[in-house]
């Protein structure tokens, strides 16, 4: 009977069909996509503190209240991630444990630090900007309750990428000398990390050829990866911005940007927890995390009140 289970789930698979939560799926497939989004989810959560770090510092009002506004979008996000991933049967708490207790990764980027007003910017530029072009193809993914989930997440993200691009362009246009020399010493160190968010090199990528197989990734770690280093080469050019890449140069021949050597030492030693942030970031969700237990104990209470069941 599972091999029959299995074949329908292979041939809806094939034929670009998605799948529900209610629906037959081998466990694999289910343990795949808790794995990515709860450390999709994870990545929001974690991702609000370094931007976090600006609100109560932010320029003037209205960029406060923009930097509020979407670092409570990404509180949003977080949440629509860890329910697209509840309906496979992991509980929000098993989650949160997984990242409290450092089992489950969150975006390598978000283990970098904040120094001046221009990461913001920056931030909304090459990170978000790399998350979209990373989660645009997820709105097709196999699995429907996800799929659903990154289409509002896309949209929000978009405004995201615009409002730090036109933060920096405020800068590099009506700013002194000192806020675009700001703004260039941020872009050089936001960079690099940011085109390792795409992950591994596709032969180094142990997950990918499965998760392609079944329609939860589309598109390759190095294709999304050149298709952002491409997008961003002209969107630099409008801001006035180098791109601290001396190899970084158009390749008639592949129609695409040549770019230099990716330092994959740094990536592992960030995915392994020793970044520059990792200790700090993860410190502030567990305390958090144990911060909130009293709001946690009361919902239950007030819950179990008017549902007349025990706690
Ligand atoms: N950081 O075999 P693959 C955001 C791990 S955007 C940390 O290629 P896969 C928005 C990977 O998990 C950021 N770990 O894996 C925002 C795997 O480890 P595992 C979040 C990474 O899954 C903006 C191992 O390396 N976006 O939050 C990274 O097929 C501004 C081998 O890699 C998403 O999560 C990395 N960069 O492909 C918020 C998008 N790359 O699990 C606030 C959804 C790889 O086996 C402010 N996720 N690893 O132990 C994905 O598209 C995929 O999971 C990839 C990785 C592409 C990230």
């Amino acid at each position: 009977e599972t091999a029959q289970l299995q074949q329908s789930f292979d041939a809806r698979i094939d034929a670009g069909d998605f799948i529900e939560a209610k629906d037959w799926m081998p466990e694999h497939y289910r343990k795949t996509l808790v794995r990515q989004i709860s450390q999709h989810a994870h990545s929001e959560i974690v991702g609000m503190l370094p931007e976090g770090n600006w609100i109560s510092r932010a320029p003037t009002l209205k960029r406060k209240a923009i930097l509020l506004a979407k670092v409570q979008d990404e509180a949003g996000h977080g949440l629509y991630l860890y329910a697209a991933a509840e309906t496979l049967g992991t509980s929000r708490d098993e989650m949160l444990d997984a990242l409290h207790t450092g089992r489950a990764k969150y975006s390598s980027i978000f283990n970098y630090p904040t120094l001046s007003w221009a990461d913001v910017g920056t931030i909304g530029w090459l990170v978000d900007g790399a998350a979209i072009m990373n989660q645009v193809p997820l709105c097709r993914c196999s699995y429907a309750p996800y799929a659903r989930a990154m289409i509002r997440i896309c949209r929000e993200e978009s405004f995201h990428q615009r409002q730090g691009f036109e933060s920096l362009l405020t800068m590099m246009t009506h700013g002194t000398d000192a806020q675009r020399a700001m703004v260039q010493d941020a872009v050089n160190r936001w960079w690099w990390p940011s085109i390792m968010m795409f992950g591994p090199p596709d032969d180094q990528s142990p997950n990918s050829a499965q998760s392609m197989r079944w329609g939860i990734k589309r598109i390759s770690n190095d294709e999304l990866r050149q298709k952002f280093i491409d997008a961003t080469v002209e969107q630099a050019k409008v801001l006035g911005v180098t791109l601290p890449d001396p190899e970084l140069k158009w390749n008639e021949a592949r129609g695409h940007h040549d770019f230099g050597a990716i330092d994959w030492g740094e990536f592992k030693r960030v995915l392994s927890g020793d970044g520059p942030c990792n200790r700090e970031r993860l410190a502030a969700r567990v305390q958090a995390w144990d911060d909130g237990a009293w709001v946690r104990e009361a919902a239950m209470a007030h819950a179990s009140k008017h549902t007349g069941a025990s706690p």
